[in-house]
C-alpha cells in the first residue's frame, strides 16, 4: 500500500458537522428502526482543498456501541491531537492504533485525510489507493416490512431495477415464512438474510430451516459480540454465515476465519477503522479465498462514495449493500446521486477524491450543528 507513505501537509481548519436527513421510509432491523440518517461529518481544509469524512455511528447504540456523541468526544480529545506536521498517513494510522476500539471515530478522521490527500494529488480515491477502475455491483438491503405482501412488493421493485442481490432483514418470529414467501415468488434471485444478532445458539434448529431456501448467506444471526458461537452454528448449517457487527479489525477477521465462524465477511470500512484496515481485511480474505463484500450504514453520498471506491479492490467479488440514493433520500447532500445503470451496475463518481460534490445550499439544509475543532493560527 504505497499510498501510506504520503505525507500529510499543513491543515488550515477542521470542522465537525452534524447532519440529519429524513429517510423516505423508516429503516428497521431486529434491534431498532431509524426514521432519519443523523451523522457526523468531518471537514478538513488545506490550501483551498476540502476532505470529507462521514462517521457511520448513529446517535444511538443499537447497531454498534459507538454513537455520534462518543465519536465526537474521541475525535476531538484523542484523535485530532495525533495530527502532526510532516507525518505520513502510515504514521497517523499507527498513532491511531494506540486508541483502543472506537473504530467508527478513527475511520472518520482517516477517511477525511485520505480524501484530502487524493484531491491534493488530483486523483480519484481508488486511483490514490492504487486500485483500477471498475463497475461496482449493486445490492439492496430491505428493512423489516410490516407484512409479507409489502416485502414481496419491495423485492419486486428491486428485481425490476436489476439489483444484483437482495438482502432481507429477519428477526425471531419474522423469518422462515417470510424468506419462504420471497423464495417462492423469486426462485432464481441472489437472496440473503440479515438477523442483526437476534438469535442465540438455542435457535439453531430454527435457523437450520433456512437451509431449504438456497440463500447466499445468513448475516450475523448471533450476538454482535460473539465469534465463537457462530463457529458452532456454522457447523450445523449448510448455508454460509457472514459476520458483520462482530468484526471490528483484521485481528477479528483472522479469528473468525481460523475458528470457521463464517465463510463470508461483510466489510464496512466505517466499522473497522477506515479504508486501510478494510483493504488489509480484503487482502487477508482473498489469500484464503474467502469472498467479501461492502456493507453499508445507510450513509449519505459521502460515505456511499467511499464504499464504491473500496469495492474496486480485489476480493470484493460479491454484490454489497450499495443502493441508489433515491431509495433512502428525497435529496442527498452529495452530488451526483448513486444510480443503477440498465444492468444494475454502479459507476465510480466522477471527481477527484471521493468524487462527489457537496453543494453548500444542500449541506446547509440538513446541518443541525457545526463546530470548529481546529484552526491554524499563522
Ligand atoms: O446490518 O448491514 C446492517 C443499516 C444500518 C445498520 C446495520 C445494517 C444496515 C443495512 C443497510 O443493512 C445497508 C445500506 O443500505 O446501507
Ligand atoms: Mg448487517
Amino acid at each position: 500500500m504505497k499510498f501510506l507513505q504520503t505525507p500529510i501537509g499543513p491543515i488550515d481548519r477542521i470542522d465537525l458537522l452534524t447532519v440529519r436527513l429524513p429517510f423516505l421510509h423508516p429503516f428497521a432491523i431486529s434491534s431498532y428502526a431509524w426514521s432519519c440518517k443523523e451523522a457526523l461529518l468531518l471537514k478538513v481544509e488545506a490550501g483551498g482543498v476540502t476532505g470529507w469524512g462521514e462517521c457511520v455511528a448513529d446517535p444511538d447504540p443499537f447497531y454498534a456501541p459507538e454513537t455520534t456523541a462518543s465519536c465526537r468526544y474521541i475525535i476531538q480529545t484523542f484523535l485530532l491531537p495525533l495530527l502532526e506536521p510532516g507525518m505520513t498517513l502510515a504514521d497517523l494510522s499507527g498513532q491511531m492504533h494506540k486508541v483502543r476500539g472506537n473504530e467508527m471515530a478513527k475511520a472518520t478522521l482517516e477517511n477525511a485525510v485520505i480524501d484530502l490527500l487524493a484531491k491534493q494529488q488530483g486523483k480519484k480515491l481508488h486511483e490514490f489507493l492504487g486500485l483500477p477502475a471498475r463497475k461496482i455491483m449493486s445490492g439492496i438491503s430491505l428493512g423489516l416490512q410490516e407484512t409479507p405482501d409489502k416485502l414481496l412488493e419491495a423485492v419486486t421493485e428491486a428485481v425490476a431495477k436489476k439489483y444484483h442481490r437482495v438482502k432481507m432483514k429477519i428477526k425471531k418470529g419474522q423469518d422462515i415464512e417470510w424468506v419462504a414467501a420471497v423464495r417462492k415468488r423469486f426462485p432464481e434471485i441472489q437472496l440473503m438474510a440479515d438477523a442483526n444478532g437476534d438469535y442465540t445458539l438455542a435457535d439453531a434448529a430454527r435457523l437450520r430451516e433456512l437451509d431449504a431456501f438456497n440463500l447466499m448467506m445468513i448475516e450475523q444471526p448471533l450476538s454482535y459480540s460473539d465469534i465463537y458461537q457462530h463457529a458452532l452454528l456454522q457447523q450445523q448449517l449448510a448455508t454460509p454465515l457472514c459476520l458483520d457487527e462482530s468484526i471490528h479489525s483484521l485481528d477479528d477477521a483472522r479469528t473468525a476465519l481460523e475458528l470457521g465462524a463464517c465463510r463470508i465477511i461483510n466489510i464496512k470500512q466505517g466499522r473497522v477503522g477506515g479504508l486501510i484496515e478494510a483493504l488489509a481485511m480484503a487482502e487477508l480474505a482473498a489469500r484464503r479465498s474467502i469472498p467479501v463484500w461492502s456493507g453499508g450504514m445507510d450513509e449519505t453520498g459521502i460515505g456511499r462514495a467511499v464504499n464504491i471506491h473500496l469495492q474496486t479492490a480485489p476480493g470484493f467479488i460479491l454484490p454489497g449493500d450499495t443502493s441508489e440514493t433515491s431509495r433512502y433520500f428525497h435529496e442527498d447532500i452529495a452530488d451526483p446521486p448513486v444510480v443503477l445503470d440498465a444492468q444494475g451496475g454502479i459507476d465510480i463518481p466522477p471527481g477527484a477524491g471521493i468524487g462527489v460534490e457537496i453543494p453548500a445550499g444542500r449541506l446547509a439544509r440538513y446541518t443541525i450543528a457545526q463546530e470548529r475543532l481546529y484552526e491554524h493560527k499563522g
